[in-house]
């Protein structure tokens, strides 16, 4: 008989915007459902076969509504979304309103009450339905910028379960986030959650000087202190990747042929050049294209000698944001191989497509200098990825100041994304660099990326949600503090 989870049986409930499932169509043409490989879901995992966990997320589509259902052994609570929603609380508020103003509104946010609106409405469902799901004292896991809501409208309905939140990307300072006409009620919503996670601790004091300066409440350290007595705290959990799995895959047979094959396909130039990102103006890829191009005109090297190739995701096409900035980047590609291009022989391998994890792993072995540019980005996994899939201490990363990656992979090549010339110098030394120089770099970027995976990540915070929240802060308690 098929699984289906029960209401109010799991102790531990990840609710994240998307279910970690994509549809697909089967063989007999009717449409079922494959685990999507990320990172979160095999970190997660474990945790949630051991603890009678299950999930709660949007399926992706917007069908009809589906009954609880079961994956590779994972328990699933989908959230159904219409259409009008999927425009107003996913494309507008949280694609192009949050997401531009948390990174440092490199694109201008758009404020729109009706997307507001939907905002709400759609996080109360997630925290309706993660308030059905739960058993007695549960703990609930919300994820990222999409539901900043969920964690007091969930507490207001469950006061018994231990609510954690965590949020992907960057969190703004003052003078950024202070433009959004609904600060308040976002702090608010985030500090239903009894513990805040961030990827940097920078975002961390953000936070935290944001709700004494915006709602009010006492603050000491990572430390917010509500009038009823309860404790909110806020702390840095730098995400990382399943570094073993990554390695694995890269020393696989079939991995080390298709990267041979790739090389070939090029041309065998001396140096390759990689990024890969979704498809998103935070990326830095029209920059980090430019410097490269510049490099070729300024006679350092030709497209004998080196060669880019750029995997940009499709990602949030209905936006128009993305829309513009793929037109701006395939025309930048298209006149950067017309200027400097000979025939089979492209400047710029540019590929609009997703691919497969073997061959995203093919991508990372190989190529000479990984180039991840952000001009603002929370972690940036793929720089992780790049580094646990150089198992033999080759290749030289670039990598921009302003991912929060930066403040761990320290013997990068670090960039100013918005400095070409420095960009440039910087591409060249990593293009020049011998042996031994990144055999140096790499060795020590591998310990940090070996020993921080994104199993230990998990565990950190997890165990942090379920701690005493005075332990932290023995010597000054709320009642001495009135
Ligand atoms: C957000 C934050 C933070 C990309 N193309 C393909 C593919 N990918 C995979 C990469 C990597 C992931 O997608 C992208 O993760 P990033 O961290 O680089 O960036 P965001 O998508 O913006 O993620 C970010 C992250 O959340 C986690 O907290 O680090 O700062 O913005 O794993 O490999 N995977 C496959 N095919 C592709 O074509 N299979």
């Amino acid at each position: 008989m098929r699984h289906v989870p029960k209401p109010g049986s799991a102790d531990t409930v990840i609710v994240a915007n998307r279910l970690p499932v994509d549809r697909v169509e089967q063989p007999d043409g009717t449409s079922g459902w494959r685990r999507s490989p990320g990172g979160l879901v095999s970190a997660l995992e474990p945790v949630l076969r051991a603890n009678r966990g299950t999930w709660v997320g949007w399926p992706g589509d917007t069908g009809e509504d589906i009954e609880p259902f079961t994956v590779d052994g994972l328990d699933l609570v989908p959230i159904s979304l219409s259409q009008q929603e999927v425009e107003d609380f996913y494309e507008g508020f949280s694609n192009a309103t949050l997401w531009p103003l948390y990174h440092d509104v490199v694109a201008k946010p758009e404020f729109h009450r009706e997307w507001w609106d939907s905002y709400v409405a759609v996080n109360r469902r997630f925290a309706e339905k993660a308030a059905e799901v739960a058993a007695e004292g549960a703990t609930v896991w919300v994820h990222d910028y999409q539901l900043q809501l969920t964690p007091a409208m969930l507490r207001e309905l469950r006061p018994d379960l231990r609510i954690g939140f965590y949020l992907h990307i960057p969190f703004p300072p003052n003078e950024l986030f202070s433009q959004l006409p609904w600060r308040r009620q976002i702090l608010e919503g985030l500090l239903g959650a009894d513990l805040v996670g961030f990827q940097l601790n920078g975002a961390a004091q953000n936070f935290v000087r944001l709700v004494r300066q915006r709602v009010g409440h006492k603050t000491h350290r990572d430390v917010v202190y509500l009038p009823d007595g309860r404790t909110v705290r806020a702390a840095a959990f730098p995400i990382s990747i399943d570094t073993a799995a990554y390695e694995d895959l890269a020393r696989s047979d079939s991995v080390t042929d298709r990267a041979k094959e790739i090389r070939e396909a090029i041309g065998n130039p001396r140096t390759v050049f990689l990024g890969v990102d979704r498809l998103d103006y935070t990326k830095g890829i029209y920059a980090r294209l430019r410097a490269f191009g510049e490099l070729i005109v300024d006679g350092h090297f030709d497209v004998e000698d080196a060669v880019f190739v750029q995997v940009a995701t499709p990602s949030r096409e209905q936006v128009e944001q993305y829309r513009i900035l793929r037109d701006d980047i395939e025309r930048l590609v298209g006149r950067i191989n017309g200027d400097l291009g000979k025939i089979g022989r492209p400047a710029i391998h540019y590929l609009h497509a997703s691919f497969p994890r073997e061959e995203m792993a093919a991508f990372f072995r190989a190529a000479d200098v990984m180039v991840v540019t952000p001009l603002r980005d929370g972690m940036n996994l793929v720089a992780k990825e790049y580094v646990a899939c150089r198992y033999d201490d080759t290749g030289a990363l670039v990598l921009s100041e302003f991912a929060g990656a930066a403040e761990e992979l320290r013997q990068a090549w670090l960039i100013n994304p918005y400095d070409i010339n420095g960009m440039k110098s910087a591409l060249l030394e990593a293009y020049r660099a011998d042996g031994k120089e990144t055999g140096r770099r790499m060795k020590a970027l591998r310990r940090t990326v070996t020993q921080r995976n994104v199993a230990a990540w998990a565990d950190a915070f997890l165990a942090e949600l379920a701690t005493d929240p005075f332990e932290h802060d023995k010597t000054v308690r709320p009642a001495q503090r009135s």
